[in-house]
């Protein structure tokens, strides 16, 4: 297989609530992306700070940070083939009335502050997001 990456996913808070944490999995199987890592996490503030640092200062930012530490969030490290973009690709945009049905935020959201999912934007991206979710790894 050429070009295997590994990338941070998270199920936000919405989702967990939305009971539809075996659908996103099941959509990273399908494409046949493999679940290298996950756990159930109730996220510290901190951790969200760091995680949303490229947003800071941005209007959105307190709200970011509420949101990601409202509630429980399960969080994956998925790899396989061009996972990076394959991810992002199943995701869908950022605004869920951007994002085409048949992609998670185009089927399960209808609002940007709360879209279900998070993914990595890149390699390197993802290389500093496992390091701080999953420093056990
Ligand atoms: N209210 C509001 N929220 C935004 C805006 N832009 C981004 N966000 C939120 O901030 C999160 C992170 O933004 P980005 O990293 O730019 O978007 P993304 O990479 O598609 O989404 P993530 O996978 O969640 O990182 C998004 O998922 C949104 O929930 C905005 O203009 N307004
Ligand atoms: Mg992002």
């Amino acid at each position: 297989m050429a070009n295997v990456e590994k990338t941070l996913v998270l199920v936000k808070p919405d989702g967990v609530k939305k009971h539809i944490c075996g659908e996103v999995i099941s959509r990273f199987e399908r494409k046949g992306l493999h679940i290298h890592a996950i756990k159930m996490i109730q996220v510290p503030v901190e951790l969200a700070k760091k995680h949303y640092a490229e947003h800071e200062g941005k209007g959105f930012f307190n709200d970011l940070i509420s949101f990601i530490t409202s509630g429980p969030v399960l969080a994956m490290v998925i790899e396989g083939e061009n996972a990076v973009a394959a991810v992002r690709q199943i995701n869908g945009a950022t605004n869920p009335l951007e994002a085409v049905p048949g992609s998670i935020r185009g089927d399960f959201a209808t609002s940007i502050d709360e879209n279900i999912v998070h993914a990595s934007d890149a390699p390197e991206t993802a290389a500093r997001e496992i390091g701080l979710w999953f420093p056990e790894l």
